[in-house]
């Protein structure tokens, strides 16, 4: 199970998700619906933005989600989730809740260190980049920056 908002997906989370498709033979992407917070694309617009990047991997499919991430996991039989750890500030808070999803139903969390290429990157500050004006296409999907291009004029 790869969790996450995906608002939007960027090169950071597939490198994980592809990264995932190669260890195990089925790989769920987890879209956490959250309706106390609204994000600039709603969650179908980030499952097909995920459909399509995500397309060469045969083994991985885009589902939502929400509530307990653990009651997802156990619903769709997953019994490891897989976080990637960008810097140190990442590691306190994905123990938090490795350890809370453990305590609570026994899953597993696999942290993946991120590729360094991409340490940086984070959904929000991409998209602050590319409101500005600035270039995102290292860090984006080229169909994903389009789209974000694209919604970003509209606002
Ligand atoms: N490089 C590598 N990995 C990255 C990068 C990057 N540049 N950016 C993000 N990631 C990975 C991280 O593992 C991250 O956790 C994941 O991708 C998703 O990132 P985001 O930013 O899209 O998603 P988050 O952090 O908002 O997602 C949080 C969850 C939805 C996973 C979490 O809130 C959750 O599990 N919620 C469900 C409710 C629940 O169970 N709560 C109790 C938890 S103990």
């Amino acid at each position: 199970m790869c969790p996450g908002s995906f608002d939007p997906v960027t090169n950071g989370h597939l490198d994980i998700v592809g990264r995932a498709s190669r260890l195990f033979d089925e790989v769920i992407v987890g879209v956490l619906i959250n309706q106390s917070k609204s994000g600039l694309f709603t969650v179908d617009e980030r499952i097909e933005m995920l459909t399509e990047v995500t397309a060469p991997y045969k083994n991985v499919r885009v589902m939502s989600f929400h509530g307990l991430l653990v009651d997802f996991c156990r619903d769709q039989g997953a019994d490891v989730v897989v976080k990637g750890i960008r810097a140190v500030s990442d590691f306190d808070y994905e123990l938090q809740m490795a350890q809370m999803n453990i305590g609570l139903s026994g899953v597993e969390t696999l942290f993946m260190p991120t590729n360094p290429l991409y340490s940086f990157l984070s959904s929000s500050l991409v998209k602050d980049v590319v409101k500005w004006g600035g270039d995102a296409s290292a860090y984006l999907p080229d169909p994903v920056l389009a789209r974000l291009v694209s919604r970003l004029k509209q606002n």
